[in-house]
């Protein structure tokens, strides 16, 4: 009998109501299998980057960005936080960190788990911890449907405990998507501040209640962790400025979506900050496409990044 097409097209399959059916159809091998599971449990999983040039290109990538992240790298007696702490979008100019972001391997991957193509649409190079508070990316990055977003944090050094790590509360992603009706705040209206801080004591108050401590991610150099769009995560406090914490995150998108930002949107008013995007791996433009529909920006749309 010819397999039945998938019931929920407009939900990853890695999130699926029928997930259990659905891993049997993504063509998985046991390793991937076991990182779909993960996923689909705790809202994270962790993986070996599946570069064999990574080592290169890493030392590469911390020799050309330390000097424009105002760090130097060598000195190991110093604080690492004078300089800039991130530089977004380096793809645009270092052929290492583009082929990262654009790692076929990955790529597939998650076309796979998601049932979806995979596209990268921004880099983030850190030198040291963000101290960044719990947060999802969702409220930044999201998509119509929601939830083909993901993030792969790679580890660009073996990461101390002392050194900030990245921190993330498993299961989180189950929690409710948060927007700003539910927040009580109007987005759209907003023109300047963060796009993360008027979540946070809701988010606060979902960790008190399910009571779940965050783990850190104790990376080895080269390790890599997919977190799901509604996953909290942030960086935990570094409690040595002069230890560095190198790390590329790299933000995926899935094809035939609306993308755009959920702070300063309002969605049940029909206002959207739809983003204008180009893939990393290829340059080419990505539409904001609902039902294969190209939706255009209205005249008060802005785009804003984290
Ligand atoms: O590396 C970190 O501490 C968190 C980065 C992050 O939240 C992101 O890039 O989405
Ligand atoms: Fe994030």
């Amino acid at each position: 009998m010819a397999a039945s097409a998938c019931p929920f097209p407009g939900i990853p399959l890695i999130e699926s109501p029928v997930f259990g059916a659905e891993i049997e159809r993504m063509d998985l091998s046991v390793e991937e299998r076991e990182i779909a599971v993960a996923l689909n449990r705790d809202g994270y999983a962790v993986f070996d980057f599946p570069d064999i040039e990574i080592d290169a290109r890493i030392a590469r990538i911390r020799k050309d960005l330390a000097p424009k992240l105002g760090i130097d790298d060598d000195d190991k007696t110093s604080s690492k936080f004078g300089g800039v702490g991130r530089i977004q979008d380096a793809w645009q100019f270092d052929a290492d960190v583009q082929a990262i972001a654009a790692n076929p391997k990955v790529l597939d991957l998650l076309s796979r788990l998601y049932g979806r193509r995979a596209f990268p649409f921004q880099t983030l190079n850190f030198p040291v911890g963000t101290q960044q508070h719990l947060h999802t990316d969702a409220v930044h990055f999201s998509s119509i449907p929601q939830r083909f977003m993901c993030g792969v944090w790679l580890a660009m050094e073996d990461i101390e405990a002392d050194a900030g790590p990245l921190s993330y509360v498993p299961g989180s992603h189950k929690w409710p998507i948060l927007d700003n009706a539910m927040i009580g705040r109007r987005g759209a209206d907003q023109t300047h501040g963060s796009a993360q801080t008027p979540y946070h004591d809701a988010w606060n108050a979902l960790v008190a209640e399910h009571n779940i401590p965050a783990k850190s991610f104790l990376a080895r150099k080269g390790q890599a962790l997919i977190w799901c769009a509604n996953l909290l995560h942030g960086g935990s406090v570094q409690n040595n400025p002069n230890l560095t914490r190198w790390s590329q995150v790299t933000h995926y998108f899935f094809d035939d979506c609306v993308y755009y930002t959920p702070a300063f949107s309002d969605e049940f008013l029909g206002r959207l900050a739809l983003r204008n995007l180009v893939s990393i791996a290829d340059g080419t433009r990505k539409p904001n496409l609902y039902l294969g529909e190209e939706i255009l920006p209205p005249p008060y749309q802005r785009s804003r990044c984290h």
